[in-house]
């Protein structure tokens, strides 16, 4: 196939390419620290990344898609439970590091390969590996929640990656004149494919923040940032700092785009923002699954509270619970979305069949996702259809997973967790515990850590309830509503 990244090869060979922090490659310096990881990396059937927002990790994506061997990114914060179910799932040949970075187990036990970005030059850029993958071939493994049971892990094949940057660089007339600013983790599609492999297919460049702070986004936008992704929490804080941060302000007024995505913005905060610099946040809608299905297009009209439309090559349509089509574009009759394209993953690996039920006889692919259309085609999510489902902090959590993790505590009887709207997070993660012991029931510090140690800091609960027991229907299924409307 063509490569991923023509830049690297005929593209601005001194310009930048990554930032992080004081560290920086040009594209020169890119293709010697990528070229020279992927050539040690042969005879490797898939690699595991450890993701931490550093320059590392960008390096070791790239290296590992120039030498066309698929890679795992691994949450650097889960814990054991989570790391062993995906090592043991995705079955790594190595894992690729920083030299300082400390590995627990059971990722220490794979052999690790420390990835050199300590490469200087200026000039053509050097020879770097030739892109021998097909372009069905998988590029990246990542790692996604469902209702129940351990994540899953989505193989997405270097055609989605391609097809969804390039549909994204219409949509946003994104080039390699942007310089991208986020502090998005690279552990999953926003932060690593839309943040990180984007501005390369592009030719232009990305500086990552390391952590997000409203600080950063105004330093970076008023040094030559042009545009800022983010998730609704970022994008909340944002509307929260305005008010009182005059350089923030200015920072954003001046952007070319500012994208929010992974969750829906609230209309609030879109106003907020509008209101205090008179640039309107656009945002796009997709999925692990899916990358990038729809946007609003940086020509198009900015509406808050819609994704916009279905970006170029992607087939979308809005399906009812019988199966049969919703033909009304008005703004009023609720489908689930479900799309086909070259933007989707190939399968959920190891789950035939996970994979056969994401998919319609006909090879559409069911989001979960509930939406109206506008007459001209916005689309605005209105829901989900698994209420087990929580989206907190752009991150997507199974109830099931928190509760099988909370029935592991000795002091736990039974557990059922929900969401519940929270104005910073979106959605926080809410456990419901009947007590072994009623007397000295475990209190929220010691089960958020027992979850945070066992799954991963984003999924630990914020709110505990303690019930004598909880609300269950005749067939002894426990009825969420019930809970959450108590
Ligand atoms: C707190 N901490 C703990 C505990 N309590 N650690 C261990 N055990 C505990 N009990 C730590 C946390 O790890 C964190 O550390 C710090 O305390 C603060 O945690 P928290 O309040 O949870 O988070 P935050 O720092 O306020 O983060 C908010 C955030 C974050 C920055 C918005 O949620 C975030 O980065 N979200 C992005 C999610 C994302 O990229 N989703 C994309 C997937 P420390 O600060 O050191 O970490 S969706 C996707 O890819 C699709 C395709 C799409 O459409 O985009
Ligand atoms: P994930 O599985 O973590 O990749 O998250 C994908 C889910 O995030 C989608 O199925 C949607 O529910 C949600 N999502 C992503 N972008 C948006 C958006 N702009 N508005 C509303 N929901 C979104």
């Amino acid at each position: 196939m063509t490569s991923l990244f023509p830049a690297l090869t005929s593209g601005p060979a001194d310009g930048p390419a990554l930032r992080f922090g004081e560290r920086s490659l040009t594209y020169t310096e890119l293709a010697a620290a990528a070229g020279a990881t992927a050539e040690r990396l042969g005879g490797a059937r898939r690699v595991a990344v450890w993701a931490t927002p550093t320059m590392e990790t960008a390096v070791a994506v790239v290296a590992a898609l120039l030498a066309g061997i698929p890679a795992v990114p691994l949450n650097p914060k889960s814990g054991e439970r989570e790391l062993g179910h995906i090592l043991s799932d995705s079955a790594p040949d190595l894992v690729l590091t920083a030299p300082e970075d400390q590995l627990p187990s059971p990722v220490g036990d794979l052999p690790r390969l420390d990835v050199d970005v300590d490469v200087h030059g200026t000039g053509p850029a050097p020879a770097v590996p030739e892109e021998h993958a097909d372009e069905s071939d998988p590029a990246l493994i990542v790692y996604t929640s469902g209702t129940t049971g351990p994540p899953k892990g989505a193989v997405i094949p270097r055609r989605a990656i391609a097809s969804t940057l390039d549909a994204l660089a219409d949509a946003w007339q994104w080039s390699g004149d942007d310089v991208l600013v986020h502090g998005l983790p690279l552990f999953h599609v926003h932060g690593l494919v839309l943040g990180t492999l984007g501005p390369l297919r592009r030719g232009g460049s990305v500086r990552h923040l390391g952590r997000f702070s409203t600080q950063g986004v105004a330093r970076e936008l008023a040094g030559g940032a042009t545009m800022l992704f983010g998730v609704p929490t970022m994008y909340h804080r944002i509307a929260e700092a305005v008010t009182s941060d005059p350089d923030l302000v200015k920072a954003l007024t001046g952007a070319r785009l500012l994208v929010s995505g992974s969750a829906a913005l609230p209309v609030h905060d879109h106003g907020r923002i509008a209101t205090a610099t008179g640039r309107r946040v656009i945002e796009r809608y997709g999925m692990t699954e899916t990358l990038m299905n729809t946007s609003v297009r940086a020509d198009g009209e900015a509406r808050p509270g819609t994704v916009g439309v279905p970006l170029p090559g992607v087939e979308l349509r809005l399906v009812e619970e019988d199966g049969s089509e919703v033909t009304a574009y008005d703004a009023e009759t609720v489908g689930e979305i479900q799309v086909r394209g070259p933007n989707l993953f190939t399968e959920y690996l190891n789950r035939p069949d996970a994979t056969a039920a994401a998919f319609t006889a006909d090879g559409w692919f069911r989001t979960g996702d509930m939406a109206v259309r506008d007459p001209d085609g916005y689309v605005r999510i209105v829901g989900r259809k698994a209420t087990d489902l929580i989206k907190s902090g752009g991150y997507k959590i199974g109830a099931g997973e928190i509760e099988n993790a909370l029935l592991e505590h000795p002091g736990v009887r039974e557990a059922a967790v929900t969401g519940e709207p929270d104005p910073d997070l979106g959605e926080r993660i809410v456990a419901w515990i009947v007590p072994a012991d009623p007397q000295s029931p475990p209190g929220l510090a010691e089960l958020a850590d027992h979850v945070a140690q066992r799954l991963a800091p984003h999924k630990r609960p914020r709110v505990v309830h303690h019930l004598n027991a909880l609300p269950r229907n005749d067939m002894g299924k426990i009825m969420k509503r019930a809970l959450t409307h108590e």
